[in-house]
């Protein structure tokens, strides 16, 4: 039997038969000849064809064979890669049939309700704006990996059930663990210190769950954090440098390779100055107070609403759409966070914040048992909670510091997405593990936040 070729070499093979598999994406049937586009995970094409095709639903899983032909002059399409060539079908198989669809998956903009698309993941993944969103994603994934290999960072893989909450008490999924409570990670934090005792850079793609008690746009209960951790660090600012520079390299790799998605979406990568803006925290509240008169100067964090101003004045003065801000307070921070010894009051961290969000947190860590120790108690903690992680800080651990990000928060802000939970293939919050969990009853709107 002739071997199945994926579409993106079709238009090689003008005058040619060929065998090709995929789903068909739309069908326009004007009586005597019928027009089927039918996609692969290459790319699409337009079959041609009269009661052979007649019978076909959108989504159907079908399988053809067919002679390859230039279309007529006036058929061209230069926008699509195969918009010169189209199929003549000879023998047409259906492999498995779909149902009527809930919605027009033909329509390019697919203007349909969050909700609805979510109810109906595995049919909305398959529009190809949707798809267009993860394969952004891949990229900036892949963007991150390469950038911290490159760099002399060893990948490794950490556990997802942990003994104890790391980025502070609340927000944590408690679960049952034989006859104990256990915990799912909040982040990969101690685990990758830990490993720095070990390959001295690390990185790791780590699903993190967070116990979010509220509904918002930016949230999820589970996301994908791309952590990195590096050892014998002079200064947090090293950490801030490697951040800038894995940010650049995800950006000129999704410029060039995914130019086409980025399109269907009318975004660009966040416009940078030569290099991005710091500011302190405190500072930072200043120029907002002077800015807008809103007076959050003795506020221990920015406040959604901060955050925006102080990107606007980023664009507006440094001509950068990201910027960091650093020493937050020590007290507002988890416990392993390392204090400023100029000023103990606020920290050697920083977020990086994009288009009004926080895309990325880092910092340096204290490496010091006794003060880690000490810390520990301070916060609340149980040391004996902390065991093994604490082990790893008596066998030498050399100054280090590291920095996360949300795959899903990143896609979102490059894509300009609304809501965080496009951003994700199967997106956890309070209300849905892909059933909904409950419809929103009246008292709970006040959990909806923007
Ligand atoms: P933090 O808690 O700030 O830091 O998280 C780091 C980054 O992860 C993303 N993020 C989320 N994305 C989606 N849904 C959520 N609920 C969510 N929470 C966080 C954001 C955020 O900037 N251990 C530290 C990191 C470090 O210091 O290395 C930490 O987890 O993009």
């Amino acid at each position: 039997m002739q071997q199945r070729i994926f579409i993106k070499e079709v238009p090689k093979c003008v005058g040619e038969k060929v065998r090709i598999a995929g789903w068909v994406n739309i069908k326009r049937d004007h009586g005597k000849l019928v027009f089927v586009d039918i996609r692969d995970n290459s790319a699409m094409v337009q079959l041609v064809g009269g009661e052979i095709l007649s019978n076909l639903r959108p989504q159907d899983a079908i399988e053809i064979i067919g002679s390859v032909q230039k279309r007529p002059t006036a058929m061209i399409n230069k926008n699509i890669l195969t918009g010169e060539v189209e199929i003549e079908v000879q023998e047409s198989k259906v492999l498995s049939k779909a149902e009527e669809l809930p919605f027009d998956m033909g329509q390019e903009d697919l203007n349909v309700e969050l909700p609805t698309l979510l109810d109906w993941r595995s049919l909305s993944l398959r529009h190809p704006k949707v798809t267009a969103i993860f394969k952004v994603q891949e990229t900036i994934i892949n963007g991150f990996r390469e950038i911290l290999k490159q760099d002399s960072f060893t990948e490794i893989q950490v556990p997802a059930i942990v003994p104890s909450a790391t980025e502070g008490g609340a927000e944590v999924f408690k679960v049952k663990y034989f006859d104990k409570d256990a915990f799912l990670g909040q982040s990969p934090q101690m685990y990758k210190q830990i490993m720095v005792g070990v390959f001295e850079r690390v990185f790791t793609l780590a699903h993190a769950y967070r116990a979010e008690p509220s509904v918002t746009t930016r949230h999820l209960t589970e996301y994908l954090s791309l952590d990195a951790e590096m050892g014998f660090i002079e200064s947090f600012t090293e950490i801030m440098e490697e951040v800038e520079k894995m940010i650049r390299y995800i950006f000129q790799k999704l410029n060039s390779e995914r130019a086409e998605e980025l399109k269907i979406f009318g975004a660009t990568t966040p416009q940078l100055s030569a290099k991005i803006p710091q500011l302190k925290m405190r500072e930072a509240q200043q120029i907002i107070f002077e800015r807008t008169s809103r007076d959050n100067r003795q506020e221990p964090d920015l406040e959604p609403e901060d955050e925006k101003e102080i990107c606007r004045y980023a664009i507006e003065k440094y001509g950068s759409e990201l910027i960091f801000i650093t020493h937050y307070p020590t007290k507002k921070r988890p416990f392993y966070t390392y204090p400023d010894p100029q000023d103990p009051e606020y920290t050697c961290s920083f977020d990086l914040l994009g288009r009004g969000l926080e895309w990325v947190t880092g910092g340096q860590r204290i490496n010091d048992y006794q003060q880690l120790l000490k810390n520990i108690n301070e916060w609340g903690n149980k040391p004996e909670d902390f065991e093994l992680y604490l082990q790893a800080f008596k066998f030498g651990m050399p100054p280090e510091g590291g920095f996360a990000l949300g795959a899903e928060r990143i896609t979102m802000q490059i894509l300009g997405l609304k809501n965080i939970r496009e951003a994700s293939l199967f997106p956890r919050d309070m209300e849905r593990i892909d059933q909904r969990l409950s419809v929103l009853k009246p008292k709970d709107k006040k959990n909806e936040k923007n």
